[in-house]
């Protein structure tokens, strides 16, 4: 058995702009005075994102999860909400923090999204909305959701939190759906250190998200309805118009390092590469495994612990499950024999670490442990 890799290697490691270059705009923010609300580089950066993301509405946030709290709010939603369990627990926390119930659907097998077949079961006279996350950043099947949508006069909300830059048959992820939101986490492919987006369908929503972002104030110094402060502030900002410039290049080393994943794993039994769908421009934002536990004779449990023994750091996502969460077990729809596809899933899946600096020595490393680790 080969011995542990001389350093650990990370999951993740987030992208960083050039000392320089945010030398010069730390220097550009510090001669302004102005640090945060909406200041010259957030304008800027609302305006470059909203190119780069085909977007014609958006505004940016000061994380991910604020983002999708406050497109729950501008979309007026009441009742019970349909989403995946499938997601980290911040999808779900945002329907609950605006007292919104929580419906999880089933996912398909391939693509790890919510199945659009199972969600017309779980519509009632309660339900205001789905939540679907384009997990790992494959898209949905936006059509079929926009379908059942407008058959029930649903809105739809799209968690894109992994999806940054991805197009669909030509058309920008952000184009489905009433708002699409983005995390601009650290971990993300494309980050502002914290900090996240919606897009928006209509004027008028991004009108009133950035009210919400800013306390609630409108122009005239009244407050109509109570907001709260999820501003992005100017040094966040700076960050996110260097990486603008960088995370092209990213997604071109991360496409080559998940080539090779792809080419060293694929032919091992018991282990089932999450491909991206069809006609897709992608981000690869993770390059996530299923483990077989019978085909591949060892689990995805003792395989992670295999990994982290030779200090190769990986990460379980999404396990738990959001349905089996302390906070969310006890409702009707978390019933483990409603969501069998899953509960398998996140029993079985392993996310390998994957950015743009990983090497080719690392890579071939990890390929190696995994190998000899079913021996
Ligand atoms: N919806 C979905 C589907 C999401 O996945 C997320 C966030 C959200 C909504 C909410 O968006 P935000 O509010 O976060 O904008 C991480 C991230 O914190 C979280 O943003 C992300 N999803 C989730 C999938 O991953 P953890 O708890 O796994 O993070 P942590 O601290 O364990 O870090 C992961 C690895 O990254 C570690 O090996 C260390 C490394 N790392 C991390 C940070 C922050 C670094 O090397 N440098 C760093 O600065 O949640």
């Amino acid at each position: 058995m080969s011995e542990p890799f001389k350093k650990p290697i990370k999951i993740v490691q987030p992208l960083l702009p050039d000392l320089e270059d945010m030398d010069q705009k730390i220097k550009e923010i510090w001669d302004s005075k102005q640090l945060s609300n909406n200041g010259e580089k957030v304008v800027q950066l609302e305006r470059r994102l909203a190119n780069f993301l085909n977007a014609e509405y958006l505004s940016v946030f000061s994380n991910g999860t604020l983002a999708l709290q406050l497109a729950c709010r501008v979309l007026e939603l009441s009742g019970e909400v349909i989403t995946t369990p499938f997601t980290f627990p911040a999808t779900v926390n945002a329907l609950v923090w605006n007292q919104l119930k929580p419906v999880f659907c089933d996912i398909e097998e391939e693509t790890y999204n919510i199945d659009p077949d199972k969600i017309e079961a779980l519509i009632t006279e309660k339900t205001t909305a789905i939540m679907p996350v384009h997990v790992f950043g494959n898209p949905c099947d936006v059509e079929k959701i926009q379908q059942i949508a407008d058959r029930h006069g649903l809105k739809v909300i799209y968690d894109a939190a992994h999806a940054f830059g991805v197009r669909h048959h030509g058309k920008a992820i952000a184009s489905f759906g009433d708002i699409t939101m983005f995390s601009f986490h650290a971990t993300k492919v494309y980050n502002t250190i914290e900090g996240g987006a919606l897009v928006f369908k209509h004027p008028y929503l991004k009108e009133r998200a950035d009210q919400m972002r800013n306390f609630g104030i409108l122009p005239d110094g009244d407050v109509l309805e109570p907001g709260t402060n999820a501003k992005l502030n100017e040094v966040q900002a700076a960050v996110g118009l260097l990486l603008l410039d960088k995370v092209e290049e990213e997604i071109r080393r991360r496409k080559e390092i998940a080539a090779t994943y792809a080419e060293e794993l694929g032919d091992i039994p018991g282990i089932r590469i999450n491909k991206p769908v069809d006609g897709l421009e992608y981000n690869y934002p993770y390059f996530v495994i299923t483990i077989d536990k019978n085909e591949f004779e060892i689990s995805r449990d003792v395989l992670y612990e295999e990994l982290k023994a030779h200090n190769i750091i990986t990460r379980k996502y999404f396990y738990p499950l959001c349905s089996n969460l302390q906070c969310y077990k006890d409702l009707p729809s978390a019933d483990k024999a409603r969501l069998p596809v899953a509960n398998k899933v996140a029993d079985s899946v392993l996310a390998l670490p994957l950015y743009g600096e990983l090497s080719h020595e690392e890579v071939a490393y990890i390929c190696r442990i995994i190998r000899e680790s079913r021996l």
